[in-house]
């Protein structure tokens, strides 16, 4: 009594009323919470969330530990409850990096897919890398395909790799890219996602981590992100829900705040609410013409806005 002992740790695994919580030594215990925890602005059906750095006090008797503070998140990632619901539910907190990996072939990522993901990894505050996989199947056209995209994503600063889990070309970039980080793998079905985590952690196998969920219980329905620890250090986030990633509600104006190199010209526009369709001084249009921005960029960003325009019609 009276001599429970404070830890520090990080939950890798939430199921609800449970938190799984891994300590420095790199052991894991369950936890429950105490009190209420607050985020201001959002209203959310889970305080504790996946990534989170919690500190927990571990009875010197018989109960469970319990999480009593929760650090400050660097970012997080979120979705409505529910369709209608102003609740929302925290993914997953403090992710390093997102690895979106596309395939120009088998199946076609298209530039709008990239280009949307990469708004909302701005959004969340998630530096974002692409991995171009599969590229034992591409011809020259395919390969020069893909650099002139990987020129285009690099200049605007999010890193590029072309890889192959096929040959395991560049497999140990990313390798020393993940190393003793918390990574988001993201993509389309089919891009090789599942192919390349296994390939990069053959002790992972993810599928069978899920279904060891066994002692959830029944409550709640929602899938729970869940951090895999890699071998190498550093975990890999895998949920269901992150596959579309793009849950955000941007408002008309600051859709081209997500795009750094648009972003960058805008403060050159006459007028300050430029939106960059029509206006006259446009400088964003400008460098299109110019070529310093690219024309699939801008054209996604158009997109982008008259979609959302014409849902609001
Ligand atoms: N040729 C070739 N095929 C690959 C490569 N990487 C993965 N594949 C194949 O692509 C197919 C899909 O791979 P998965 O790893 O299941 O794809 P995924 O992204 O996990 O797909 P979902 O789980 O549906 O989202 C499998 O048949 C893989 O063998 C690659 O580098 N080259
Ligand atoms: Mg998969
Ligand atoms: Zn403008």
């Amino acid at each position: 009594m009276g001599n429970d002992v404070l830890k520090e740790g990080r939950v890798i695994k939430s199921t609800g009323s449970r938190y799984t919580v891994m300590d420095a030594n790199g052991d894991t215990l369950f936890c429950h919470i105490k009190g209420k925890f607050r985020i201001k602005g959002i209203k959310t059906t889970n305080p504790v969330a996946v990534g989170d750095h919690v500190t927990f006090s571990v009875p010197s008797g018989e109960g469970h530990p319990v999480i009593t503070h929760i650090g400050p998140r660097k970012n997080y990632i979120i979705r409505r409850a529910s369709n209608l619901s102003k609740l929302y539910h925290i993914i997953a907190a403090n992710i390093d990096q997102a690895l979106l990996t596309v395939t120009l072939q088998q199946p076609v990522t298209t530039t709008m897919f990239i280009d949307r993901f990469l708004i909302t990894a701005e959004a969340y505050s998630i530096p974002a890398v692409l991995l171009f996989n599969k590229t034992d199947l591409y011809n020259k056209a395919t390969q020069q395909q893909m650099n002139d995209l990987m020129v285009v994503y690099e200049k605007i600063g999010y890193p590029c790799i072309d890889i192959s889990c096929q040959s395991g070309h560049h497999l140990d970039k990313v390798a020393a890219l993940i190393k003793g980080k918390v990574s988001l793998i993201s993509g389309n079905s089919g891009v090789g996602k599942s192919t390349l985590i296994n390939k990069l952690d053959p002790a992972l196998d993810l599928k069978t981590t899920e279904i060891s969920a066994m002692h959830e219980t029944g409550k709640h329905t929602t899938t729970f992100a869940e951090m895999h620890p890699l071998q190498m250090g550093g975990f890999i986030i895998d949920t269901p829900g992150i596959k579309s990633f793009g849950i955000i509600d941007f408002d008309t104006e600051e859709i081209y705040h997500y795009f750094p190199e648009i972003f960058q010209h805008s403060k050159n526009c006459r007028f300050h609410n430029c939106l960059h369709l029509n206006e006259p001084g446009c400088s964003v249009k400008e460098a299109v013409q110019e070529g310093q921005i690219s024309v699939s960029r801008y054209q996604n960003y158009v997109g982008i806005l008259v979609q959302k325009e014409e849902k609001y019609r």
